[in-house]
């Protein structure tokens, strides 16, 4: 079955739908598992008031029965409780109150570093809401509803995502060694899901001083998935390779502008002997620099992606831009918005970061039941705990 997920959804329409299809059936999943997802998603010092509005759950539409997947498509949908202020204007009938030349709400001013001066552009728009609506990270609703299906698939074979923040508004975090685990409990527990509990007063401090500006911050977070068996993507074509899938998935998070795996650009700025992780008796490795992908493929080691998120485009003190409607210089919309949304980029992080696993996993072992998956998964690791050196440790 072939893996893929996509969504719809407009952040004022009506809801958000995900759909993901090539999981196997007789997967145990609730709605509580999802939901649990989406409530993190909604959390972290400086969202804005939308999630004082909001309550994100999901509706099972299908391929879900009795607490147990089929293999048929998995369909879920999120209500937008919002629509309800925005019916006229995101009403799809061209008679109805926001339609037509009596459009409300519209957008002629775009926000330097959105999607609206582009998108109005190629789509040959009059009104930028025809594009910001969709290109709100409000959409990633949707992505950590799929995401947290795949989290569950991953957690049958062993595998655990969780994520930090490491660095909010020009704050560097110290990170604790070892990094705690489980990870997810620990980060959540802060309001800016930070481990480091001094630079979590200062990034607080430097989020309430951005809000008091009109200003947005940005930030870094860092993704870790445990528990991955060696050979999960593939050294042969340039498309199966798993750090390519991996920075495709986490760059096409909104806002984000950098992605880096292990070491990440500091390898570029070592030797080779300061940047390659020793092989040691039982194929352990002695450091895990390269961020648990080696030619495309799992190590084995724990998976370390570091994703940079730049400062939300909305100005509550806007940018110059150009008014669309007269082609005069003028002050960049402000729609309400939030001064920053790391702590949240993080969530959505660990969502895209399963979803590619999930894929590269069932790639390999394929399996229209979970049963199967399983026996061919197991098969696999006898394999390869074959292969191990006779007396090393493993
Ligand atoms: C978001 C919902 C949005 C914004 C934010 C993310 O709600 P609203 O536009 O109604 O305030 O809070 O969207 C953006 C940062 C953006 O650039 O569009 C959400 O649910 O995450």
């Amino acid at each position: 079955m072939t893996f893929r997920f996509t969504t719809a959804g407009e952040s004022h329409g009506r809801g958000l739908v995900g759909v993901l299809e090539g999981i196997p059936a007789g997967l145990p999943l609730s709605a509580e598992r999802v939901n649990a997802e989406l409530k993190r998603r909604m959390g972290g010092y400086g969202r804005g008031a939308r999630m004082k509005i909001e309550a994100d759950q999901i509706e099972w539409l299908s391929g879900v029965r009795a607490g147990e997947t089929l293999g048929s498509p998995i369909a879920m949908l999120v209500w937008n409780r919002d629509w309800e202020h925005w019916q006229d204007v995101m009403a799809p009938e061209a008679d109805a109150a926001g339609g037509g030349s009596e459009r409300r709400r519209q957008v002629t001013r775009p926000r330097p570093g959105h999607a609206d001066l582009a998108g109005s552009l190629k789509y040959d728009r009059q009104d930028a809401r025809d594009i910001l609506e969709r290109a709100s990270a409000r959409e990633t609703v949707a992505r950590v509803a799929c995401g947290a299906v795949c989290k569950v698939l991953l957690e049958q074979f062993g595998v655990e995502i969780g994520s930090h923040v490491v660095e909010l508004g020009g704050v560097v975090a110290k990170c604790p060694v070892p990094i705690p685990q489980p990870l997810n409990p620990a980060s959540d527990a802060s309001l800016v899901r930070c481990l480091d509990a001094e630079a979590e007063k200062e990034m607080i401090a430097r989020i309430d001083a951005a809000k008091a500006t009109g200003d947005t911050l940005g930030g870094v977070v860092e993704v870790i998935a445990l528990g991955l068996p060696v050979g999960l993507g593939s050294h042969v074509s340039w498309d199966a390779k798993l750090d390519g899938r991996l920075a495709q998935a986490l760059m096409s998070i909104p806002a984000v502008k950098g992605v880096e795996l292990g070491l990440g650009f500091e390898a570029a700025r070592r030797k080779g002997s300061e940047v390659h992780d020793e092989i040691l008796p039982g194929l352990a490795r002695a450091t895990n620099r390269a961020g648990g992908t080696e030619g495309g493929m799992t190590t084995g080691e724990p998976l370390v992606a570091r994703v940079a998120m730049k400062p939300i485009s909305t100005l509550m003190s806007p940018l110059r831009t150009v008014d669309l409607k007269t082609g005069g210089p003028a002050q960049a919309q402000s729609e309400r918005s939030d001064v920053t949304a790391v702590p949240a980029m993080g969530v959505i992080a660990e969502a895209m970061l399963a979803l590619v696993l999930a894929q590269a996993l069932l790639e390999k072992f394929g399996g229209d039941a979970l049963s199967e998956t399983r026996r061919n998964f197991e098969g696999y690791l006898a394999q390869v705990r074959a292969r191990t050196p006779k007396g090393a440790a493993s």
